[in-house]
């Protein structure tokens, strides 16, 4: 009897280590709050995970900003395995891939058509496997839309530069960390400033430490900086696109079979966050219109002038991967 009950309670230690060692709890950093489409995509994300490995792996998502005060810390967290997941922009991460300036250089793509048949195709993929083989210790998991970035100034900054010229001189414009935004303002003539995170914006262009920024509509809306900037010129000037970053020492907290459902589940979610973010553009664009915010749009010959002089940059930060722009300048002439 006294055996029957050692082997009982052997066996139920057994089943419930092995429970607990097969649930993993993983946080997922997100900057943007609840509602914006990332942190849709992510919950979604999360959710399918959870689903499809049977509670196997569980993700907690984190808007606003609460685990990584920047995208550069989330990253940093992943690399040393303190973070499991974080939704960021391509922009900070060419910083530890550089192979990724090549899908956001300036007017690469004709339109988000075009910039999608290039992420969805093999040189999107080509490029999720660099940033695993890069030794950074992240993996690529899938794109989101971001739409086009355009410039946003005060109305004073905007009286004293000259944008129908593309001349930005004198200006000090917030840009992403990484060193290619940061060029790209040099060649307007302006000075760009990075270390400010997208939800410190509002209040740097407030107390005067930048003229303005850049960003699509829904970040220029959603993160309440068109109040502080009332001027959006339509440059477009960049098409960077969203990333699912894992660490790679969560993934090898989870077997084989779950990493692959992690990965298949993370492209499924890309059509989704498309649909959400096709809402969002244009309800932000339309909170801004409504606002009074003067929105300059450019002629074809101004929006040639901004392309001819960031062009410069395709030399200095592509010059590694001509192949590869090559091939994505050839995909456009389908659209
Ligand atoms: C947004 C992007 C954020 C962040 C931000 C920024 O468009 O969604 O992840 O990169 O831009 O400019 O910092």
């Amino acid at each position: 009897m006294k055996k029957l009950l050692t082997l009982v309670l052997a066996l139920a230690l057994v089943c419930a280590l092995s429970v607990a060692s097969a649930d993993v709890v993983f946080q997922l950093a997100e900057t943007h709050a609840e509602g914006y489409p990332t942190t849709l995509a992510d919950q979604e994300f999360a959710r399918l995970v959870e689903e499809r490995t049977e509670g196997r792996v569980k993700i907690e998502v984190y808007a606003g900003s609460v685990l990584a005060d920047s995208e550069n810390t989330a990253i940093e967290m992943l690399q040393a395995g303190t973070l499991g997941f974080t939704r960021v922009s391509a922009s900070p991460v060419a910083s530890y891939v550089p192979a990724l300036n090549a899908i956001q250089l300036p007017y690469l793509y004709k339109n988000a058509e075009h910039e999608w048949a290039v992420l969805d195709g093999e040189i999107g993929q080509s490029m999720l496997d660099a940033i695993q083989e890069s030794g950074s210790g992240l993996i690529g998991l899938c794109y989101y839309d971001s739409g086009a970035r355009s410039f946003y100034i005060t109305p004073s900054a905007y009286e004293k530069a000259n944008f129908a010229e593309a001349d930005l001189s004198g200006l000090k414009i917030r840009m992403q960390s990484n060193q290619m935004m940061v060029r790209m303002i040099e060649l307007l003539g302006g000075t760009g400033v990075t270390g400010i995170g997208a939800n410190e914006v509002y209040s740097s262009i407030q107390t005067g430490v930048v003229d303005g920024a850049e960003n699509n509509w829904p970040t220029y809306q959603n993160m309440g900086d068109y109040e502080a900037a009332s001027v959006y010129v339509l440059d477009y000037h960049t098409r960077v696109p969203e990333i699912l970053l894992m660490s790679e020492i969560a993934s090898m907290m989870v077997s084989e079979e779950d990493l692959a459902i992690i990965k298949e589940v993370a492209k499924e979610t890309e059509a989704y966050e498309k649909e959400q973010w096709a809402l969002k553009e244009a309800s932000a664009e339309q909170i801004i219109r409504d606002a009074g915010c003067t929105v300059v749009e450019l002629t074809d010959e101004q929006l040639a002038l901004y392309e001819e002089k960031m062009a410069p940059l395709y030399d200095e930060f592509g010059a590694d991967y001509t192949d590869i722009i090559e091939q994505i300048k050839a995909i456009g002439e389908d659209f």
